[in-house]
């Protein structure tokens, strides 16, 4: 039984991406995770333990994730990167863990990876293209300068050319995404749809940064796990693939909807202080994924897609609960 070495994988994306590969391969799962604020051990529970491992611990510590890497086969295993600081806003106010998780952190990995010759997929995100007109008719593709804005997405940027420069350089075996927003199940409601969902279960109002005209790409979860497994099982070494489902959507209409799906009136909410440096639009071309590994998203309904999350929200209030006043308290000082 081959074994993968997730990363950051009792967060949103990397929990979603270890039950996704527990149902669809046969692979054993090394998850290594720090649990920062944004991990939730939760996300993991119940699942089958020969088969699922958790290690605690950070990224960046060398010992640890040599020792790690260097207990997988060159063979048939592999590690997948998904472990950052994910939170543009976070970023903001406090850049330097994102430095220290994002950069440091994808460095420490490869150095590891070169030394024991081991597969790796690093998991990255569109934000590194910066971002695109409104009426821009071309998307981002795998082709596009790197033009990153915030802290974040500048870490995310610098982590991308480590692992090229691996790559060229040492011979590591790579693959690289860049996927576009994700929704669903586990995501922490500092974030845009969690935190509009959980305010208004929780009695708040939505808010809208500025006027609500930045445009996002939306993805579900589980559309991103496949994504990553296919590139993973069939993806080219040295490559970068695009993730993307075709989910274009003004924040406006996010709102509106949320609103809607929720039983409210869809202009009954708050427009706040906007994101310094707010990028305006992010949109994925994900042709070269779909026709050369015949990759395609299953949710290809974001109104279905965010109704079921809105229900799973609904449905585990003793999850996010607990979070949701200090993630709210930080929003006010900010007039956000
Ligand atoms: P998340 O913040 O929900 O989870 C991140 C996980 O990484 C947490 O479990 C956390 O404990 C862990 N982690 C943080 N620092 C660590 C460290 N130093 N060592 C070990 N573990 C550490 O993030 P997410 O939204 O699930 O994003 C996962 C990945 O996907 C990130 O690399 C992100 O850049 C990328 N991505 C996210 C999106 C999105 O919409 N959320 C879109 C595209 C790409
Ligand atoms: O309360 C809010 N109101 C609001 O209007 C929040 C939290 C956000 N917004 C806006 C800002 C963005 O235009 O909604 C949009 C989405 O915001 P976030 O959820 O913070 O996501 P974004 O900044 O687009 O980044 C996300 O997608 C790319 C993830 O957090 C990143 O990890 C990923 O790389």
């Amino acid at each position: 039984m081959r074994t993968l070495l997730v990363t950051g994988g009792a967060g949103f994306i990397g929990s979603n991406f270890v039950h996704h590969v527990l149902e669809h391969s046969d692979a054993r799962v090394v998850v290594l995770d720090a649990l920062t604020y944004a991990a939730s051990r939760e996300a993991l529970a119940g699942l089958p333990q020969g088969r699922v491992e958790l290690v605690v611990g950070d990224v960046t510590d060398a010992a640890l994730v040599d020792r790690l890497v260097g207990g997988l086969s060159g063979e048939d295993d592999a590690v997948v990167h998904f472990a950052a600081e994910s939170h543009n806003d976070n970023s903001l106010n406090d850049p330097s863990p994102f430095i220290s998780t994002n950069i440091t952190g994808t460095f420490t990995l490869l150095e590891a990876l070169c030394k024991h010759g081991v597969r790796f997929h690093h998991v990255s995100t569109d934000e590194v293209y910066g971002d695109l007109a409104l009426d821009d008719p071309e998307r981002f593709t795998e082709t596009t300068p790197y033009r990153p804005s915030s802290p974040y997405s500048a870490s995310k940027a610098s982590a991308d050319h480590l692992v090229r420069a691996w790559v060229r350089s040492f011979g590591v075996r790579a693959t690289l995404s860049n996927c576009s927003n994700n929704y669903g199940p586990w995501q922490h409601v500092e974030k845009f749809i969690p935190r509009q969902v959980t305010n208004l279960l929780a009695g708040g109002r939505v808010k809208l940064y500025g006027s609500g005209a930045n445009v996002r790409d939306w993805i579900h979860a589980d559309d991103h796990s496949s994504a990553v497994l296919t590139i993973l099982e069939k993806g080219r070494a040295g490559e970068t693939y695009l993730v993307g489902a075709d989910g274009e959507r003004s924040n406006l209409e996010v709102v509106r909807l949320v609103l809607e799906l929720m039983g409210r009136d869809p202009d009954d909410f708050d427009h706040v202080a906007d994101r310094p440096g707010h990028d305006l639009r992010y949109a994925i071309d994900p042709t070269k994924l779909r026709t050369q590994l015949g990759w395609s998203p299953r949710f290809t309904s974001f109104e279905e897609g965010l109704a079921r999350t809105i229900d799973w929200y609904a449905a585990h209030e003793d999850w996010w609960g607990p979070k949701k006043a200090a993630v709210e308290a930080a929003y006010a000082t900010q007039g956000q």
